[in-house]
């Protein structure tokens, strides 16, 4: 089969810095999209590993239908329930974290947006990717960033690379939302659900390295909010290795920063990135929505 180029399709690309990031026009996500459309989108996540859509405005159902195309859907979060009527619909809005929980769990697991992390390590299949719609965006402030962990892995050293390539790391998100599925548990008497099992939360076990599936390509598979240790290595050297791949993994060359207008759609590659919200808009309104796709066992 031939690809049509994202030209002939009349998509417009404009990279948003050398390895990451693109900014993407030219279609209209809220009507069905050919194969040929489907297909050019997900190579250009792939080539890109996180792709803008601006000006979208989509409802939930149309953010949810554009999603489909790429895969099967994953609940909202492993332990935050969805919106109501939209399972798989899972909503930030980080004024109401800030206000009606501020010292409590909800508000601890919006913490986590706020600092360098990869979705959902914690589980055994993290996700591909995930599609966030922008629904109020302040008037200053609360720019997202995402970091190439492809880029960051090339930039290290042969022997540091194969040195990593040996390593397996911890994940665990119990502290960070251990009492929210407390309470969620309280609250509804039903716990989280993740590719069809209950969610314990119990720590899981990832290469320190990873293989992307589809590019072949290699990335840093680690970050400061879900990873815990390094296997076999002794507590000061696990700590000390983190800290400097999380300092590495995000330095400002692998990164790309972008500034939202309500209705931006950005779509990433949860496999090759990590992200983070900048958190400088106060107390301003700041709401995302994001629906989420299944993944695989990282290898
Ligand atoms: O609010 C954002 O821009 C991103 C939040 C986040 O970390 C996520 O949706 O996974
Ligand atoms: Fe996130």
């Amino acid at each position: 089969m031939t690809v049509a180029s994202p030209l002939a399709l009349g998509l417009d690309v404009r990279p948003l810095s050398r390895t990451i990031g693109a900014e993407i026009r030219g279609v209209d996500l809220h009507e069905p999209l050919s194969r040929e459309a489907t297909t050019a989108i997900r190579n250009l996540l792939l080539e890109h590993k996180v792709i803008f859509f601006p000006g979208q405005h989509l409802e939930p159902a149309e953010h949810v239908a554009f999603a489909r195309n790429f895969g099967e859907l994953t609940p909202a979060h492993p332990v935050i329930p969805g919106v109501e009527g939209f399972p798989e619909l899972f909503e930030i809005d980080y004024t109401l974290a800030r206000t009606l929980y501020p010292q409590d769990a909800v508000g601890e697991a919006t913490n986590v947006s706020l600092s360098w992390h990869t979705d959902v390590t914690f589980m055994q299949k993290p996700p591909f990717g995930s599609i966030l719609n922008a629904k109020v965006i302040p008037p200053s402030g609360g720019d997202t960033s995402w970091a190439d962990q492809h880029a960051a892995f090339t930039a290290l050293s042969p022997t540091f690379q194969s040195f990593l390539s040996t390593l397996t790391a911890v994940h665990s998100g119990d502290t960070t939302f251990g009492k929210v599925l407390e309470l969620r548990k309280e609250q509804r008497g039903e716990g989280g659900e993740w590719e069809g099992e209950d969610v314990t939360l119990a720590p899981v076990e990832h290469p320190v390295v990873r293989t992307h599936p589809e590019t072949g390509l290699q990335s840093l598979f680690v970050n400061p909010g879900f990873t815990r240790y390094v296997k076999g290595l002794s507590a000061q050297e696990s700590d000390l290795l983190l800290g400097f791949l999380y300092a590495h993994s995000t330095r400002p060359e692998f990164t790309v920063r972008y500034h939202w207008t309500a209705g931006d759609v950005a779509f990433w590659d949860n496999r090759v990135t990590q992200h983070a919200v900048l958190n400088d808009f106060g107390d301003q309104h700041r709401v995302i929505q994001r629906v989420t796709l299944h993944g695989d066992v990282p290898v």
